[in-house]
């Protein structure tokens, strides 16, 4: 396939991978299908699960091929252009910002990535002294900044609701929504009312699953599905009245965690359309040549980030080892990276059922330094505190040896400060690492070197642009360390038994896309039926043997609340279903087990058991 490329690529992406073969998961959309890279990532060690997410992540810049089902990519012609057409829409507004605006919207990782690109944006133009006119729409409003609020992404009512509000006294609107696995109702129901006035507002929906493979159970409150809402724009992108920008990128390295892939290729595929559009509005002649300029330097940052392979790895045992000790991995990050470090952070409880103290992210400046609509909500919760005074106020106090604390900087930034921190954390912990960014020809000073004894460097090559290459550059540094803190974080929850195969297998079911992929999982690992799973699912929420019927037809957003406060709800399933056993006996083994996954492995091994179901094709996007 490589001879047929019609790009010159910066790094080598994979072959085409199994997954996109016919037959291969079919029921399952690309976002859900397990990635056949990581098939054996709880078996790896870190330095192999590095290689291995690193490969996933290559297959963000992967091309079309000629297979028989032959995916549209980043690099697809048709992507580019509509890439461009949705741009020219947004040049508009930025020649009347007064009337206009442009409004990102997202649930969870994709709300945080709005926050940031129309931050990013806003100061771009602020620096030219032009009006701002970029806005952000989160679900769950700006406390899911910080911490993961999933149930309000159920509600595409409260999605309409507030799209309506922001959108107040505007004539022109260019509505971005954003659903990794075109599956939020929250954004279907924006999307939903876009379509009801489009003399006002422009829909465009991103996600990178093709419109066939949006998801399809109905919504709680609303007449249409996902998919119905994406069809209905499909048919309107043919008259430039809505677009889907939809490249595939392929599964995610651990099972639907769209944190990682679809969070890198949301902030490529976002980044590069703004630039582009800003660059046309500014009068330089612009080309398919300058998108894929913009996008080959993301390419670049992929090679600059993994060339740190083996680094990243070492932190990746690092931060296991302290959560395996109960322990904790603290990031305090400098401007926009310290705002990576708590998105990372934010994630982790869900995914992993981890203890929302297990991994913090700080930022310098706190919420003055992250610019969100709502301002300082410290005081909503000791979870909420998230500026370097308050980790040094409430966390150094009681920091011990088992923590580890990674710092994040660029050598632009205050480095008697970073200093200064770091001796204070060295009093507590010798487990101090950084990530250091610089441009080449930049040199970390011999007295910060000398401090902290383990430095991920990562070197920038100088960008002769003008001014957006600056912009680029702090695009480079925000998705290095994306994909340094994903690895690092997910790497070290595999590490902790978190993972069977590349299935998570402790996440929270907060919401009803969560519930559905713990049926899916589920299925594919016990070769059981959808009804079985779901019934040994909701033994295990509600902690009952016999369900009532109550039970039985109560609402998914039910079960979900239910199960939002419960601990191993998915794991005491998945054992209940492996050894025909009751969900009190599953949950006593898992309780005397050392990890999930073991506990999984040996119920796998029980002598009698049918073998080979886990690789049972079955189970998702109804
Ligand atoms: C939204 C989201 C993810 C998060 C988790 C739950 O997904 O909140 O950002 O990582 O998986 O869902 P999407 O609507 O962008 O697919």
């Amino acid at each position: 396939m490589r001879g047929s490329r019609k790009y010159k690529h910066v790094i080598e992406t994979p072959d085409p991978g199994k997954w996109e073969l016919p037959g291969y998961e079919e029921t399952l959309p690309i976002s859900e299908k397990s990635n056949p890279i990581t098939r054996e990532l709880d078996k790896a060690d870190p330095v192999q699960l590095v290689q291995l997410l690193r490969d996933c992540d290559a297959e963000i810049f992967q091309e079309e091929d000629e297979s028989p089902i032959h995916y549209e990519r980043l690099y697809s012609e048709s992507t580019l252009k509509r890439v461009e057409e949705v741009a020219k829409r947004v040049q508009e507004i930025l020649k009347s910002p007064d009337e206009g605006l442009i409004v990102l919207s997202g649930c969870g990782t994709s709300g945080r990535l709005a926050m940031l690109l129309s931050n990013s944006f806003n100061r771009l133009l602020k620096g030219l002294h032009k009006t701002p006119c970029y806005t952000y729409i989160i679900s769950g409003g700006d406390r899911s900044i910080v911490t993961s609020q999933e149930a309000p992404e159920d509600n595409p009512r409260l999605g309409a609701e507030e799209l309506q509000r922001v959108c107040e006294g505007k004539k022109q609107v260019v509505y971005i929504g954003i659903s990794c696995g075109l599956s939020a109702p929250f954004i279907a129901g924006q999307l939903e009312f876009c379509m009801k006035n489009l003399d006002k507002f422009l829909p465009v929906l991103v996600g990178f699953n093709p419109v066939n493979m949006a998801r399809n159970e109905s919504i709680e409150g609303s007449h249409f599905t996902f998919r119905q809402v994406a069809e209905r724009m499909q048919s309107l992108q043919d008259g430039q009245r809505a677009f889907i920008l939809n490249p595939a990128v392929g599964p995610e390295g651990i099972c639907g965690s769209s944190r990682m892939k679809g969070g890198s290729a949301t902030k490529i595929l976002l980044e590069t359309l703004f630039l582009f559009a800003h660059k046309a509005e500014s009068n330089v002649a612009v080309t398919e040549k300058c998108l894929l300029e913009i996008l080959r330097t993301y390419e670049r940052a992929h090679k600059v980030t993994y060339s740190q392979s083996k680094k990243i790895a070492a932190l990746t045992k690092q931060c296991a080892t302290s959560l395996q000790k109960k322990g904790h991995f603290y990031i305090l990050g400098w401007g926009t990276l310290g705002l990576m470090g708590i998105m990372d952070a934010a994630e982790c409880p869900p995914s992993f059922q981890a203890d929302c103290g297990d991994v913090r992210g700080f930022v310098r400046g706190g919420y003055n330094s992250l610019e969100n609509k709502e301002g300082d909500l410290s005081s909503a919760g000791p979870e909420f505190a998230i500026s370097h005074d308050d980790f040094v106020k409430s966390v150094l106090p009681s920091l011990s040896e088992t923590d580890t604390v990674l710092f994040i900087f660029t050598l632009d930034d205050d480095l008697s400060e970073v200093e200064k921190l770091v001796t204070q954390v060295k009093e507590k912990t010798s487990n101090v690492h950084a990530i250091s960014h610089a441009i080449a020809g930049q040199y970390m000073p011999t007295s910060t070197k000398k401090i902290i004894p383990n430095v991920i460097g990562v070197t920038w090559p100088i960008l002769f642009l003008e001014y957006e290459g600056a912009f680029i550059q702090k695009f480079q540094r925000e998705l290095s360390t994306k994909w340094i803190l994903n690895t690092v974080t997910s790497g070290a929850h595999v590490l902790k038994g978190k993972v069977f195969k590349n299935f998570m297998v402790d996440f929270k079911i907060a919401n009803s896309k969560l519930f559905h992929r713990a049926v899916s999982v589920l299925q594919r690992l016990s070769g059981h039926s959808q009804h079985r799973c779901t019934e040994a699912l909701l033994r295990a929420i509600y902690g009952v043997q016999d369900l009532p019927d109550q039970i039985k037809n109560a609402a998914i957003t039910k079960h979900a609340e239910e199960a939002s406060s419960k601990e191993k709800v998915v794991p005491t399933a998945i054992v209940s279903l492996l050894r025909s056993c009751t969900f009190q006996e599953s949950r006593a083994r898992l309780d005397a087990s050392s990890t999930v996954r073991a506990a999984i492995e040996s119920s796998l091994n029980v002598p009698g058991r049918k073998r080979g179901a886990e690789s049972t094709d079955s189970g998702g996007h109804s």
